[in-house]
């Protein structure tokens, strides 16, 4: 599918969390709620009357749409997709559907146009997260049972007062959406999930529908929250990955994953044909948090000269030996080898079992040629493939070496003893 283009070259996207929760940090009464600090609301079952005094003192002087796309760019993600109403139910863009949105707080700027406009001038993907199911401040919307008596709502009400208005408006007002990304669908009716999927393509046919539409009806298939899968896939699939264990922001949690977590992560990601969508959680007054620019400007700083080895790569064929030194992706006739963890004294790595001839290596950084061997042992029916890393691999996070093949990778099956 033609529409699909960008998002299987992209590789790498930003996600960002950010609405009223944001205020809290994770903190209601003193008590510390560590994980989705964004489903504060609900896990303290705080009544909607205190949640939206949150909307009275929401004010993030600090909010730079520019900087923050800046430093998408300089991060080397593609896109970015943005919390426009979260499960919360307040919308952070100037609604008329609803007046419980960002236009309603000492701030009143509408933060999607805004961002909307400053990704279109870099260059960045914008897409819209929009919670369709869960609406913890309407009355008829899915999740808030402590204010209201669940068998009273009526879901259809809530669906066409709210959701399909909204969703209009976002598809509307704000140019181009490269993708809609839907969550928590639940027990959704498939008539409703349809009909939600068909108002989006009226107004944006090329607008991505992603996996939590519900009952398949995406157009790309939808990972758990940091959960990588063991095989790789054919067709299209991403994986929304946290920076440290929540995806709003949080006043206590500093458990950042490294860049050498997120560099394997993406080099795992790609080889299996899939995106990694990694969350930032901005702070109340608009800042990304240092712990999460620190890591992921290291990630953009190691993606601006090895980006070859990520963007616009191919699901990898799977070699049957799990490789201990790294990670490989591929890209037509390149193969990158990823040396991660070399041992400190190995002179040569070994990948098992590719049939394809080796034309020439480099080191992806410097160009510099990479001395290697290739040659199959009849007796054992085994390919090797021996590239001398001493003196090759210089970068701490990840060495890409590219080996230029004649075709495509071939792997070669694990000898298999006659039984004659
Ligand atoms: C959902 C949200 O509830 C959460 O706040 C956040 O926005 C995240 C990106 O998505 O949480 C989920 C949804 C699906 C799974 C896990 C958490 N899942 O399929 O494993």
């Amino acid at each position: 599918m033609e529409k699909m283009k960008w998002f299987r070259e992209a590789k790498y996207g930003m996600f960002v969390h950010w609405g009223l929760y944001a205020e809290l940090g994770g903190i209601w009464n003193g008590r510390h709620y560590p994980h989705g600090t964004e489903w504060i609301m609900k896990y303290a079952r705080i009544p909607v009357q205190e949640y939206r005094k949150l909307a009275d003192v929401f004010n993030p002087v600090d909010f730079d749409p520019e900087e923050w796309v800046e430093k998408a760019v300089r991060y080397g993600v593609k896109y970015l997709c943005f919390t426009a109403k979260h499960h919360d139910g307040f919308a952070m863009y100037d609604s008329k559907v609803s007046d419980y949105n960002i236009m309603h707080t000492p701030f009143g700027r509408d933060v999607v146009k805004e961002l909307s406009q400053a990704c279109r001038r870099h260059g960045i993907i914008f897409c819209v997260y929009y919670s369709q199911m869960q609406d913890w401040e309407d009355p008829n919307g899915n999740g808030n049972d402590w204010d209201y008596v669940e068998a009273e709502k009526d879901f259809r009400i809530y669906f066409e007062n709210k959701v399909k208005p909204q969703v209009k408006e976002l598809l509307t007002r704000y140019g181009d959406i490269g993708m809609i990304w839907f969550d928590t669908p639940y027990d959704m009716p498939l008539e409703l999930c349809r009909e939600l999927k068909d108002w989006v393509y009226s107004f944006q046919p090329d607008c991505i529908i992603n996996g939590r539409i519900g009952y398949g009806l995406g157009d790309y298939r939808q990972m758990g929250d940091n959960n990588i899968p063991v095989l790789g896939y054919e067709d299209d699939w991403e994986t929304p990955m946290t920076l440290n264990n929540t995806w709003g922001y949080s006043r206590v949690d500093e458990y950042w994953k490294s860049p050498r977590d997120v560099i394997k992560m993406l080099v795992d990601v790609s080889g299996k044909g899939g995106n990694l969508l990694l969350n930032v959680g901005p702070t109340p007054l608009g800042k990304i948090p240092e712990g999460s620019h620190e890591v992921m400007e290291t990630v953009g700083d190691w993606l601006k000269i090895n980006g070859d080895s990520i963007y616009g790569t191919n699901r990898c064929v799977d070699f049957p030996y799990q490789i201990k030194w790294g990670g490989v992706t591929v890209r037509e006739n390149n193969l990158y080898l990823h040396v991660m963890t070399p041992d400190a004294d190995a002179e040569e790595i070994v990948l098992y079992s590719l049939e394809t001839k080796v034309k020439r290596m480099y080191v992806l950084a410097t160009g510099e040629q990479v001395p290697f061997r290739q040659y199959y042992e009849p007796a054992r029916d085994e390919y090797w493939f021996r590239i001398t890393i001493k003196g090759y691999c210089q970068d701490p996070l990840d060495s890409v070496l590219v080996a230029e093949l004649e075709g495509e990778p071939g792997v070669h099956d694990i000898y298999m003893p006659s039984r004659k």
